[in-house]
C-alpha cells in the first residue's frame, strides 16, 4: 500500500494511507544506504496489524523535492497569509517571505486574510504592489468565508507550506480546510492526538486525498544572510522588464545613472512601496556582509 509520512517522531512515522494512518518503523535496510525518511516522503508500507494500524515502510519512492529547514520532501508550493489589518501588514517581512521562499525554489501564494475589516483603500494598495511581484494574490476572510474555495483549489493536489506572522489567522484558515474534510469523510484517525504535543516537529495535515499542508515551526530565522547585494533584486520578479533599459548591465538599481528600474519607479509602473522595501533589504544586506 502506498501512503505519504505525515508526521516522524521517536523513530516512528506516522503514515495517512487509504483514509487512515499507520505507525511504522523504517525497515534498517533504509539506513545502511543512507536513507532517511522525511515527512513528506511518498512510501510503500507492509501492514503487520491492521487492527492496530502498525506497518513497516518497505520503500520510499523518488523525491521531487527537498527542503532542509524544515527537513520535508515533497513540497509543492508555499502560502504565506498576512492580514489586512489585525495585525497590520508589515510589507517588509512580507518581502522577506516571498525570498526566502523563492530561495527554495517554490511557487508562491500570498494570501491577505481578514478582508471583512478591510475597505477597498487597503485591497487596492496590496493589488498595486503585489500583483506583479511573480506570486498569485488571495484576499480572503476566514469569518466570511471569503475566498477559501478558491484557496481549496489552488491547494488541491497539492502539498503546501503555510507560512506568516502570528495572528493572521492561519490556523483559523487550517482548521477550516481541515474541517469540511472531516465532516464530509469522518474518518480521520485519532491516532495523532495533536493536542497532547507542543513539539517543534514539521507536520503535515491532510486535508484531502492527495492534499496536505504542511504546519511547521520553520521560516523562523527571517534574515537574509544568504543573498547578496548582487542577486537581491533577482528578487524583486517585476523590476525585470525595466532592468533592460539600466545604462550598465549590472546595475542594482541604487543610485546609478540612468537607470530603467528607477524610471519605472517614478512612472508609477513599479510599485514604490516594493522598491523601498528593496533599498532596504539591500543596505541591510550590505551592512551583514561586512561582518
Ligand atoms: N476579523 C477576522 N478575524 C479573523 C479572521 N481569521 C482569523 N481571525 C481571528 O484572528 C485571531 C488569530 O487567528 P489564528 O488563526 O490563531 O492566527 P495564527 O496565529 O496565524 O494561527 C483569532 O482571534 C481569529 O479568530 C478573519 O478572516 N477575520
Ligand atoms: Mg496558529
Ligand atoms: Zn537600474
Amino acid at each position: 500500500m502506498q501512503g505519504k509520512i505525515i508526521r516522524g517522531i521517536g523513530g516512528f512515522y506516522y503514515i495517512n494511507a487509504g483514509n487512515s494512518i499507520y505507525e511504522c518503523k523504517a525497515k534498517g535496510s533504509f539506513r545502511k544506504d543512507g536513507i532517511r525518511p522525511l515527512v513528506g516522503d511518498d512510501c510503500i508500507i507492509d501492514i503487520l496489524d491492521e487492527k492496530n494500524r502498525l506497518a513497516n515502510i518497505t520503500s520510499i519512492l523518488p523525491r521531487h523535492s527537498e527542503i532542509i529547514r524544515p527537513a520535508v520532501a515533497n513540497v509543492d508550493q508555499a502560502m504565506i497569509i498576512f492580514a489586512i489589518s489585525r495585525p497590520e501588514p508589515n510589507f517588509n517581512l512580507l518581502d522577506r517571505f516571498i525570498i526566502q521562499i523563492s530561495q527554495k525554489d517554490l511557487p508562491c501564494i500570498i494570501v491577505i486574510n481578514k478582508m471583512d475589516l478591510a475597505d477597498d483603500d487597503q485591497r487596492r494598495e496590496i493589488e498595486e504592489a503585489y500583483v506583479a511581484c511573480g506570486c498569485r494574490v488571495v484576499f480572503t476572510s476566514v469569518s466570511n468565508r471569503e475566498g477559501v474555495e478558491e484557496i481549496r483549489k489552488l491547494i488541491k493536489g497539492k502539498t503546501t507550506t503555510v507560512a506568516g506572522p502570528s495572528g493572521v489567522g492561519k490556523s483559523s484558515m487550517i482548521n477550516l480546510l481541515q474541517s469540511a474534510v472531516k465532516m464530509q469523510t469522518g474518518v480521520l484517525s485519532d491516532k495523532i492526538d495533536r493536542g497532547k504535543h507542543t513539539t517543534r516537529h514539521s507536520e503535515l495535515i491532510p486535508i484531502d486525498e492527495d492534499t496536505y499542508i504542511l504546519d511547521t515551526p520553520g521560516f523562523s530565522s527571517l534574515n537574509l544572510f544568504d543573498v547578496s547585494t548582487d542577486t537581491l533584486k533577482d528578487y524583486y520578479y517585476e523590476f525585470e522588464d525595466y532592468a533592460a533599459e539600466c545604462r550598465f548591465l549590472d546595475c542594482k538599481h541604487i543610485s546609478e545613472p540612468d537607470c530603467g528600474v528607477k524610471k519605472a519607479v517614478e512612472s508609477g509602473e513599479v510599485s514604490r512601496l516594493r522598491y523601498e522595501n528593496y533599498l532596504t533589504l539591500y543596505r541591510e544586506c550590505k551592512e551583514k556582509r561586512k561582518y
